[in-house]
């Protein structure tokens, strides 16, 4: 999108709505968004993550809390740390 370009449409939750405003880019930063599932989901290597701007918004798309520096987009990486479990007899 070209800097300064007004908007004229933008999809959210199943919806299609005209929304009007412009967008001022600046600090432009490029890199693999490493999209997943419909396309608004980012991956665990997405050059997303983190670059976002604080705007008071404190959860995602989805509800999960924005952590630290939030990631651009609608969604915020959720990182699941799973433990393994060790059966044992006493
Ligand atoms: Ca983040």
């Amino acid at each position: 999108m070209e800097n300064g370009a007004p908007l004229s449409r933008a999809r959210g939750k199943g919806w299609l709505f005209y929304v009007t405003g412009t967008i001022t880019v600046t600090n432009a930063y490029t890199g693999n968004p490493d999209f997943v599932f419909e396309g608004f989901t980012i991956g665990v290597n997405s050059a997303a993550i983190n670059r976002g701007v604080p705007a008071g918004v404190s959860r995602d798309f989805y509800g999960d809390l924005r952590v630290g520096a939030p990631d651009l987009g609608a969604d915020e990486v959720v990182l699941n740390v799973f433990l393994p479990i060790t059966l044992r007899d006493f």
